[in-house]
Order: structure tokens, then C-alpha cells, then sequence
């Protein structure tokens, strides 16, 4: 397992990569550089300076994530094909600086949705994401913006760039109508013209699943079950076409059997990368994120780490949204301490199943 952490950018983040690079085992970055509207080309020069830095604290930036697909890709329109020769190019100049894998979403406009990203913890005065579904079944989408935004302490957020929601209700009617056999097809068309790029490159395009679980608005989502994951590694037979297992976005509903789930893409090499974090339930569709101590929400993280070793032991991990903890501010779920302690927290229970594994050898 190569133990990454993400990090938005000098100029976007509250942690200085001096600071990562001092957690232990951590190895590289899965970078992200956010300025970028879906569709822009990423102009060399940034991939360049980007990487040169990360390089020169010592760390690794084989994971970029990200490279966010643009609207007319998902929705199978005839501006498309621009769109897609774009992201081809982007694609080349970030395996030219040694990128090897590609984290993106395919979901129809709105990325991952919290109703609270800084919900105080009664027990411990911690402060974590949090997400209920009554409130969004409440609110008109047009509201979602200034939810999340007034939230994020000044920092973007991934995936809610205001370019992107300005023009939310715009997109969202486009897709009334869509099924999800319709984005599925739109996926594949997406594959057929960039995975066999990727290999020549040598790169894996990994796909994060929809967070939460289950389609929201009325908007069709294909990336939420195991089932779902079948048909996406279906609709392309190519050990490029994978998967970033996200333990935290997937284990938002009860009946996905996470360390299951990382079993069976894991023996069909299927998995580029797992972001590892827990949530605890809070009730019916109610979930906020907790520690990664599996006693502290309701993922077993012995048992997908365990899942990991066993089928998928080389794969790229990070931390993924940690609370708040000892006064830190910042980017919601992007904090030094409690993602660090996540590390901490996951090396040890590596360590303590390879030894245990050795000894049954
Ligand atoms: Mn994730």
C-alpha cells in the first residue's frame, strides 16, 4: 500500500508539504489543482511547477485527482468530442511528469453533497462533515451552493467551483430524462476514446464512486453499488478502467458490503486506489464522518484494510475527510491532525497484519 495524502496547492491549503512529508509512511501526494474548469486543457507550466515542488519536499505525485469530465462528456452532446481531446491532452502532459493514475467522478453535476460541514460532535467537541437527507429533500438544488460555500472558511471546495455553480440549474435541466443506461453509454463512448491513450501511457483512470450512495435531485448516478461497478468495468476490459474504492462514499448506505466490495475488484485488479475513512450513522439516510477507528463509526477499517493486503496490497491509499480536532481550521475534511492520525491509525493495523500473515507463511 503507497500511503498518499491530498494536497490542493501552495495557495490553497492550510497544510505546508513540509508538514505531510513528516507523517509517517507517507510517500507521495494524491495532488489536486483545482483552478481548472472541466474541459480546460491544463497548461503545462502548472503541471510542471506543481510537481517540481512536490518533488522537492521529497514526496511522490503519482496520483492526481480531479481532472474533472465536463458536463457535455456526461450528457453524450456533440460538444463532447472537444471536451474529450482536451482532457487526451491533460492526460499526456501529466503522465510526461510521471502521474500514473487519474481519480475522476462521472456524476451528472453535483459532486459529493454535505448539509453540515462543520457539525460539532456532542461527545467530544470534534467538529466532522454531515449529511441528512431530510434537508435535502427539503431544498431546491439552487440552494445547494450557498449551503456548501458559505461553509468551506474560504477555501474552494472540490467539485463546487463557482464557474461550475453558476450554471447548476442550467445543466440539471439538461438531464431531465437521462437514465442511467444513457450515462452509461456516454461513459462508454468516454472510454473507448481515452483508455486506449492510457495504456499507451501507462496510465489507470480510477473512478469515485457517488457520494452519498444513491442518486440525489432526481439526477441518474451509476457508481454506487458493486453491481454498478460491474457494469463500469463491463463497458471496458482494460485493467485502466478502475476503480478509486472509496470506503466513505460507498459505505453511506448499510447494504454495500465495503470490504467485500474491495475483495472482489481487488482479485480482478481492478482497484487503482482506496480512500479510507469511516462515518457513523446517525440515522435513516444521516451519517457524519468520524475518526478512522473502527469503533468510532460503522466501517470496519481491520477488515478493509485486511481486504486491501489481500487482494490489492500494492494499490495507492489516502486518508479521506477527517474531522476537525485540537483547534485546527481549514478546508472542511482537509486538516493536518485527525487525516494524519488516520495514517497513523492505518499503518498500524497494516503492520500488525503483514507480521501476522508472515507468521501463518
Ligand atoms: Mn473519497
Amino acid at each position: 500500500m503507497k500511503v498518499t495524502f491530498r494536497w490542493f496547492g501552495r495557495n490553497d491549503d492550510s497544510v505546508p508539504l513540509e508538514y505531510i512529508r513528516q507523517i509517517p509512511g507517507c510517500e507521495g501526494l494524491m495532488g489536486a489543482m483545482g483552478q481548472f474548469v472541466a474541459g480546460e486543457v491544463w497548461p503545462e507550466e502548472d503541471i510542471k511547477a506543481y510537481a517540481e515542488e512536490v518533488h522537492a519536499a521529497g514526496l511522490k505525485l503519482e496520483v492526481i485527482e480531479s481532472v474533472n469530465v465536463h458536463e457535455d462528456i456526461k450528457l453524450g452532446l456533440p460538444g463532447r468530442d472537444r471536451y474529450i481531446d482536451n482532457y487526451i491532452v491533460t492526460l499526456r502532459r501529466l503522465a510526461k511528469y510521471g502521474v500514473k493514475l487519474i481519480v475522476y467522478n462521472f456524476m451528472p453535476v453535483l459532486d459529493w453533497l454535505r448539509t453540515d460541514l462543520d457539525h460539532v460532535n456532542s461527545e467530544d467537541g470534534s467538529r466532522s462533515m454531515f449529511y441528512d437527507d431530510a434537508l435535502v429533500r427539503d431544498i431546491t438544488p439552487d440552494k445547494l451552493p450557498e449551503m456548501m460555500l458559505s461553509q468551506s472558511n474560504g477555501f474552494s471546495l472540490p467539485g463546487w467551483e463557482p464557474e461550475r455553480v453558476q450554471e447548476l440549474g442550467r445543466i440539471m435541466d439538461k438531464y431531465k430524462g437521462m437514465t442511467p443506461d444513457d450515462l452509461r453509454q456516454n461513459l462508454r463512448y468516454f472510454f473507448q476514446k481515452i483508455i486506449p491513450v492510457c495504456e499507451e501511457l501507462g496510465l489507470r483512470m480510477a473512478m469515485h464512486p457517488d457520494d452519498p450512495a444513491w442518486p440525489i435531485f432526481g439526477l441518474p448516478r451509476i457508481a454506487h453499488s458493486q453491481e454498478d461497478f460491474d457494469k463500469i468495468v463491463a463497458l471496458c476490459d482494460s485493467p485502466a478502467n478502475s476503480i478509486c474504492l472509496c470506503t466513505g462514499s460507498l459505505g453511506s448506505v448499510r447494504e454495500n458490503d465495503v470490504p467485500a466490495m474491495i475483495r472482489h475488484f481487488g482479485k480482478m485488479n481492478r482497484i487503482g486506489c482506496v480512500h479510507l475513512r469511516n462515518i457513523k450513522f446517525m440515522g435513516e439516510r444521516t451519517f457524519r464522518e468520524s475518526s478512522h477507528l473502527s469503533a468510532d463509526g460503522d466501517l470496519d477499517m481491520y477488515e478493509i484494510v485486511r481486504a486491501v493486503y489481500d487482494t490489492c496490497p500494492d494499490t495507492y491509499m489516502r486518508p479521506d475527510h477527517g474531522r476537525m480536532i485540537w483547534g485546527e481550521t481549514g478546508r472542511p475534511g482537509y486538516g493536518l491532525y485527525d487525516r494524519a492520525l488516520g495514517i497513523a491509525y492505518i499503518n498500524g493495523l497494516w503492520e500488525a497484519i503483514d507480521k501476522e500473515r508472515r507468521r501463518e507463511r
